[in-house]
Formats: structure tokens, C-alpha cells, sequence
């Protein structure tokens, strides 16, 4: 790779027609020069300035050395002939970019000396750029560390997303329930993203379609009279870990078209054309709040469209804009992997182009869609695979639907000759379901249309091929694999956790960021005899944990003593990840505390953090429920410091930067054969935090990784949860464990709630109910005693220690960098 302008004896130049861009230096003294011109003469703001200007003038400092490198390895990737992939996602949950840029490139001497002539520090200007929010959760965080890691590996990997006005919504706490507020994101502008408008995309929506023989009489058809949008392009850069390489993150705002304006302008009617200019707008307003799939919504499925169409579109011109014309080689430069169901059109639209733009017959079309999808898979819930109504299709993309149509067709009659007269088979993998309303199965047109599938853990990927797709896996079984996750070591250690990482790499070198499989090296300084090294392994953690300590006080005005046990939950709040079974626990607890039992247990401080989908009842009384507990426990006198109940407002990518580094006992206590993979629990275990969890996921490879004596499994196993269906009787629970009986007695006397009686009655009734899907009740037992093993080991000083190295030490496998490794080998197939 070229790196700083000079080219390499051994190096090809980038590009035989452009010139390699020359690097700026970076010795502090030229960053300080810089840094203080865009702080006097760019922005006009002096010492003593609000720190929010001060970290624009580091940022764009920055971005200008991230500039050389990112058009070096665009000119590098811009070759004919040469693979890319294209990760296509309507999240990507990015964070803050600013210390990212800095541990990447390098440059934090450097930018803290420039910040002192300023007298601020890397951490306080840091904290002033707003979380780039544009995701939900796991699988918009996914992307983001693929991008990253990506980047790190120097793949050839383009991201495309949506340049989202308002992000996830910012959550705060009013007397204990949550309110959501819009989240303004670039409402103080964005250094990290440049506007490339010479890429503007049209993309249709409405209209009819047409149908005709073309000069040499082939049927061709025509999507006519369509309103179209217009798609233009935000890039943020993406930088590898100090190799110089610098990829893309693409993002599309949507916005009206001139000629729309005009036409409805010149026929006199003004707010018409100002209507349909906001009809445009609206398409990249704003994230949908949901983690699980939220159906029908007319703007969401345009979102989808959007997204696919423009990234397709722009995929086909920088392939030819790179000196290839032959699209029967499209397929083999190109690989294009779907982040879930949502941008799935993507395989109905890329037949369009290549039909009807680009004119190609049916078959050779299709040998190329087919050729370069994949689809990931992420959840195991059926009610969250995602269905669009087939009348909402017609109206708003009627060509695409009529290629579905084919798609299926053609599908349906290989069926057919695979299992003759079996109809009830073709109804389960029709793409249209007909009953009751008639719907398009997007899961089942992205496996059709895709060459690739796969799980995001070993667990998740066995079900799904047992469970929801059995009937493809008989037709297609080559198609079908598991990725398992991982997360990026750069942010989640790296940068997450610093004074771990000096220790670390004071004893195995610094190899680890870039490779995670070192950390093994970490295992012999577990064992007795390296007392020193646990004695720092201890300091760090603590650090970590008064820095957390503070974050609370402040956020929620509970005080944590950092010598407690700290024991995390964070994550979106629903039913299958069982908070609820967590708050059991700690209304437990404070029972024992109030009964005088005192005996083995240890002072703990609980922390429970993460947002509720805005229409989900449930998941936003949890949150009441968990504000009601903390404040009767932390304001009884007789617990006196042995429970601290926290709930944290606003969870998001910047606070798990602070509570993973800090976390002793991590929380994953979903239902056996619910959490497709989870990739929190990796965060945790990368900082040395133990797991306590159920058989479910990735909790099920971290426990092969770390070994049963350093994790703490509970719970019913997925085929043991399916067995109980049907069968499964709370209340039995509560005759056989006086102490579960306590507990829920507890809550229905309204000790919780006295001035709103009555409002826990939807949680009790869902969790006594036989039909309750999480079975809740189920698992008591077994994680109470779980958390009994835990206060012992944490009782044990030095054996938590061990766990906790080992746990470390044993976390290389879930780096991103492997994942993607995997991804690259299966299915990218890049050089
Ligand atoms: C779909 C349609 C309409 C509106 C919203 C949605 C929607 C949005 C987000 C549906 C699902 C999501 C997000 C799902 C998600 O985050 N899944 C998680 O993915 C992680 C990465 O693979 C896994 O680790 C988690 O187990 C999984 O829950």
C-alpha cells in the first residue's frame, strides 16, 4: 500500500492517472500550528473558548491528515478488474470518530501537546463531539466494527448507509419512566463527512409500468411517470489501524428533485411543490427507533429502496468509472453483503438495472444478482422477519414488484421439479405469503437471490438451518454458514480502556490491537506467583471503575463505592433479554438484606441501562419498574451500602466506552435460543469482566473460550425451552422456592409503587402467565444460585483476579478482525 506520497522502491504507484497525494506531517509541532489556525483564523475563537470549538479545530486538523491516506487508498481500490465488497446497512451505529482518528493515526502525543497550548485535554475536547447515533443496537454496532476492522485489514470494503437528520433517540428519565427526544445530530455540523454531490443518484418510487418490444423484438419493460428523489452522497472516512489505510463509509440524503419543484411551480401551485420537497426530505429524517422489525410503515420500506437503489447505482458506475465495461464480469468484482432483511430489495433492484437499464436478458441478469448477494441473518424471533404488504408494493414500487413476481415464479418452479405435487411446501417457500393479507417474505427473497447465508453465531446459525429456513437448506445447503461476531479491539480496549492497555502491552508487546489472538500470551501471568501483575491487573479495573463511579453519580445521582462488586446490564430493553429476571434478583437481595440474611453475599452495585422502542408498553414499564426498585432500595437506611441500584439514562455508544472497562460481572441472561448472538457480552469480556449467562448466542462460544471454572452458567437450554412450551406452569415455581414466592409477593404488595398503585400488574401478569414465551420464573432458581457462585468468587480475591486475566486472555477469537477474516475467506474472496 502507498502510504505517505512517496512511493515505496517495492510499491506499485496508486494509480497510472492520478498522482499519489502528498501526506501532511505530523510531528506536534506542525499539528500545533495547524490546530491553531483553524482555531484563531478558521473559527475566530481565543483561549477560554466553549471546548466545543476547540475540538472542531482538533477534528479538522485531523481530517486534513486523514485526507492524503483516504484518497490514496480510493485511487489504490479504483483499478479495473479488482474485488470489492459493499456492506449495505440502514444502521451503522459509529460513536464519536475524534479519539478513534487519533489511536488510529498515532496521534495522541502529538494532539495533546497541541491541545496544551490550548490548556484542555484529549478527554475533555473528546467529549464534545455527539455519538454519531445511526442504529439501534447490535446490528448497527456490528457494522460499524466491520467497517473498522476492515479498514484495519486494508480490505477493500464500502459501506453504505443513510445519512439519517435525526439518529436513535436521546432517552431521559422522568419520575422513573422514559421520554424520548429527537436527536439533532449535526446540529453543530460534522467535520468527519464530506459531500460528494458529483454522485447524485436518481431514484424512482410511484408511477406504473409499461411493457413493449424493443427494436430487435425482445419484451422490455418501463417503470414511467415515477416521482423521483434525489440520493446524495456523504462519505465518512474509515481509518485502519495505523497502515495508512483509509476506506468509506457512504451515507445518502435524500432530496427533491429540481425538475419536480418546477413542474408543480410553473402550473401555479406553490405548497404542492413544496409538499412534494418535503415528501422527498422526509425519506432520511429519521432512524426508526425499533429493534426488532416494525411492519407495513410506507416510510420505511421507501428508506429501504432508497438505500438500495442509489448504493447499487453507485456501485455499477465506480465499477465502470474504474475501466470495466463487460457487466458479465460484474459478479466477479463485486460482492454485495445485506445487513438483515432490511435492504433485501437490493436483489428485486439490481434485476431492474441490469433489465431494463442496462438490457440484459432475464437469464443473465439473474446469473449475476444471484452471484454477488449475501444475506446475514440476526434474529431468531418469526414475528421479527420482516413481510411487506403486496398492494403498499404496488403503489410505490410497482416494476420492482413485478421482477419479485418473476424471481418467484421461476423459483417456485424449481420447487416443483425438487419435490413434484408437494403444494403445501411450495405455500411454506413461496415469496408470497397469501394468507391473510398477501405479503412479500423478504427473508425469503434474500436466500433465494443470495449465494450466501449466514448466522451470527455458532448457536443461531444451527437453529435457523434446524428451524425457520429448513426447507432452503434441503434445496440449497452449500448456501448456508455461520459468522460468528466479534467486536473491534481498537475501540473497545484500546481506546475504551487505557490504562489496561499499557499494562497489557507492557508484558506482551503491543501486537495484540492488530492481531487479538496475542492476548492468549496473557494466560501463564494468570496463574499464582505473578502477584505484581495482579496487583495492576486490580489497579486498572479500579480506576475504571471510580471513572464509572463518577458517570453515575452524575447521570443518576446514586453513589458507587468502587470496592463493590459491579454488576452490568446494558442493552436495549425487551422482554427475551430479561431484565426482568434481573430485577427479581435484586428485589431478592434486598429481601435478604431486610430479613438479616448477610451471610455470603457481598456489596454490590447494580447497573441497568438501555432504551425502549417508543411504542413497546412493556419494555418501558421495565424501566419504571427498575427506577422504582433502585430508588425504595438505595433509600433504606437498613441496606446501608450493600445493594446500589442504578438505572442509566440514555445508554448509548460513548457510555459503554466508560462501563465496559469498569464492569466486574457482566449480565447476559437472555432466553436459551433467543439472542441471536449478542456482542456486549464480548465488550465485557475483552475488559475482563466475568460472564454470568445463559447457554444462548455467543455466551455459548465465550464459555468454550474461557472454560465453565471462569464463567457463570445458568438457565434452561434452547431445546429445554421449546420442551416446556406448552407445559410450562409459573406458578409451581412459586410453591417450590419460598424465596421466588417473597419476591413476587413483595411486588404485588404495591412496596414498590405505593403512590401509583396497580401499575406493575402488566409485568406480574405476563410473568405468571403459563404462556409467558421468556419464562421468566423458569430460570429463577438456577441464577440466584449462579449469583450465590459469583459472591463467592468475588469473596476470593485473588481468584477473581485469575477469572478476570482469563477472561482477557481468552477474548482473541471475538476480534472483528477474525470475523471478517471469515467473511473475506467464504465469501468476499477479496485479494
Ligand atoms: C426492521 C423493520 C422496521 C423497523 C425496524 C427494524 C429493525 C431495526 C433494527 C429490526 C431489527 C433491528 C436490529 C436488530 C439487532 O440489533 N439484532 C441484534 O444483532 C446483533 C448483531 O448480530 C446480535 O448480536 C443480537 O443478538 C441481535 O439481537
Amino acid at each position: 500500500m502507498n502510504s505517505a506520497g512517496t512511493t515505496m522502491p517495492d510499491e506499485k504507484p496508486v494509480s497510472p492517472n492520478r498522482i499519489a497525494l502528498k501526506q501532511l506531517p505530523d510531528s506536534s509541532e506542525a499539528l500545533t500550528e495547524d490546530f491553531q489556525r483553524y482555531q484563531f483564523y478558521h473559527l475566530g475563537r481565543f483561549h477560554g473558548c466553549p471546548a466545543v470549538y476547540t475540538y472542531h479545530a482538533l477534528a479538522w486538523t485531523l481530517r486534513d491528515r486523514l485526507m492524503s491516506d483516504w484518497m490514496n487508498t480510493y485511487a489504490e481500490r479504483d483499478q479495473p478488474g479488482k474485488r470489492r465488497a459493499y456492506y449495505l446497512s440502514l444502521e451503522f451505529l459509529i460513536g464519536r470518530a475524534l479519539s478513534n482518528h487519533v489511536l488510529n493515526l498515532g496521534l495522541d502525543a502529538a494532539s495533546r501537546e497541541a491541545l496544551q497550548s490550548f490548556g484542555q485535554t484529549l478527554e475533555t475536547v473528546a467529549e464534545e463531539e455527539t455519538d454519531a447515533g445511526l442504529g439501534n443496537g447490535g446490528l448497527g454496532r456490528l457494522a460499524a466494527c466491520f467497517m473498522d476492522s476492515c479498514a484495519t485489514l486494508n480490505l477493500p470494503v464500502m459501506g453504505y448507509g443513510i445519512h439519517y437528520e435525526y439518529g436513535m433517540f436521546r432517552q431521559h428519565i422522568e419520575n422513573g419512566y422514559q421520554v424520548e427526544e429527537p436527536d439533532h445530530w449535526l446540529r453543530d455540523g460534522n467535520p468527519w463527512e464530506v459531500e460528494r454531490s458529483e454522485f447524485t443518484c436518481r431514484v424512482p418510487f410511484g408511477g406504473h409500468t409499461e411493457h413493449f418490444h424493443d427494436k430487435t423484438g425482445i419484451p422490455r419493460a418501463r417503470w414511467a411517470d415515477t416521482s423521483d428523489v434525489l440520493a446524495i452522497p456523504y462519505d465518512m472516512p474509515i481509518s485502519g489501524y495505523r497502515n495508512h489505510a483509509v476506506n468509506t463509509l457512504r451515507l445518502w440524503k435524500s432530496a427533491a428533485t429540481d425538475v419536480f419543484d418546477l413542474n408543480e411551480f410553473n402550473a401555479g401551485s406553490y405548497s404542492e411543490a413544496v409538499q412534494a420537497k418535503n415528501h422527498a426530505e422526509h425519506i432520511s429524517m429519521v432512524l426508526y427507533p425499533n429493534d426488532s422489525s416494525e411492519n407495513g410503515k410506507e416510510l420505511r420500506l421507501r428508506q429501504q429502496y432508497f438505500l438500495a437503489s442509489a448504493s447499487l447505482q453507485d456501485a455499477l458506475r465506480q465499477w465502470r468509472a474504474a475501466g470495466n465495461s463487460n457487466l458479465m464480469q460484474f459478479a466477479e468484482h463485486n460482492v454485495f453483503q445485506m445487513n438483515d432483511t432490511h435492504p433485501t430489495i437490493a436483489v428485486a433492484e439490481l434485476m431492474r438495472l441490469l433489465l431494463d437499464d442496462e438490457r440484459l436478458q432475464w437469464d443473465e441478469a439473474w446469473a449475476i444478482t444471484s452471484r454477488c448477494m449475501a444475506y446475514t441473518n440476526h434474529t431468531l424471533l418469526p414475528e421479527a422477519l420482516e413481510r411487506w404488504p403486496v398492494a403498499l408494493f404496488e403503489r410505490l414500487l410497482p416494476r420492482p414488484l413485478e421482477i419479485i413476481y418473476e424471481i418467484n415464479a421461476r423459483f417456485l418452479r424449481q420447487v416443483a421439479i425438487k419435490w413434484p405435487g408437494d403444494i403445501d411446501r411450495q405455500r411454506r417457500m413461496s415469496i408470497i405469503e397469501e394468507e391473510p393479507v398477501r405479503q412479500i417474505r423478504m427473508a425469503w427473497l434474500a436466500i433465494v437471490g443470495s449465494f450466501s447465508i449466514n448466522g451470527v453465531a455458532a448457536l443461531h446459525s444451527r437453529l435457523l438451518k434446524e428451524g425457520l429456513f429448513r426447507d432452503f437448506v434441503e434445496l440449497w445447503p452449500h448456501k448456508f454458514n455461520n459468522k460468528t461476531n466479534g467486536v473491534t479491539p481498537r475501540r473497545w480496549v484500546a481506546h475504551a480502556n487505557p490504562g489496561m492497555t499499557a499494562l497489557i502491552s507492557s508484558r506482551i508487546g503491543e501486537g495484540w490491537i492488530a492481531d487479538l489472538s496475542h492476548l492468549a500470551r496473557l494466560k501463564p501471568l494468570a496463574a499464582s506467583g505473578n502477584e505484581a501483575f495482579h496487583a495492576e491487573w486490580r489497579a486498572a479495573k479500579r480506576a475504571n471503575k471510580v471513572r464509572l463511579a463518577a458517570l453515575v453519580e452524575a447521570e443518576c445521582g446514586v453513589t458507587f463505592d468502587p470496592s463493590a462488586l459491579f454488576d452490568v446490564q446494558v442493552k436495549r430493553i425487551h422482554e427475551y433479554k430479561r431484565q426482568l429476571l434481573n430485577v427479581l434478583h435484586v428485589i431478592h437481595l434486598y429481601n435478604r438484606i431486610k430479613h438479616g440474611h448477610l451471610e455470603g453475599s457481598v456489596n454490590r452495585c447494580v447497573l441497568i441501562g438501555g432504551k425502549a422502542a417508543p411504542g413497546y408498553v412493556m419494555a418501558k414499564r421495565i424501566i419504571k419498574l427498575i427506577n422504582s426498585v433502585a430508588d425504595v432500595v438505595n433509600n433504606d437506611p437498613d441496606v446501608n451500602g450493600r445493594l446500589k441500584v442504578a438505572f442509566l439514562p440514555n445508554y448509548r455508544v460513548s457510555s459503554m466506552e466508560i462501563i465496559a472497562p469498569a464492569t466486574d460481572l457482566s449480565e447476559q441472561i437472555s432466553t436459551a435460543g433467543k439472542e441471536a448472538s449478542g456482542t456486549g457480552n464480548m465488550k465485557f469480556m475483552m475488559n475482563g469482566a466475568v460472564t454470568i449467562g445463559t447457554y444462548d448466542g455467543a455466551n455459548i462460544e465465550i464459555l468454550d473460550a474461557v472454560g465453565e471454572d471462569n464463567f457463570f452458567l445458568f438457565g434452561l437450554r434452547a431445546d429445554e425451552v421449546e420442551a416446556l412450551r406448552g407445559r410450562y406452569q409459573p406458578l409451581s415455581y412459586m410453591e417450590r422456592d419460598p424465596a421466588l414466592r417473597q419476591v413476587i409477593d413483595l411486588l404485588i404488595s404495591g412496596h414498590f409503587n405505593p403512590c401509583e398503585p396497580g401499575i406493575f400488574d402488566m409485568i406480574l401478569g405476563a410473568m405468571m402467565s403459563p404462556n409467558d414465551p421468556w419464562m421468566v420464573l423458569a430460570d429463577f432458581r438456577t441464577y440466584v444460585d449462579a449469583q450465590e457462585r459469583v459472591d463467592q468468587a468475588w469473596q476470593d480475591e485473588a481468584r477473581w483476579t485469575r477469572m478476570s486475566i482469563l477472561n482477557t486472555a481468552s477474548s482473541g477469537f471475538f476480534s472483528t478482525d477474525r470475523t471478517m477474516q471469515e467473511y473475506n475467506a467464504d465469501i468476499w474472496k477479496l485479494t
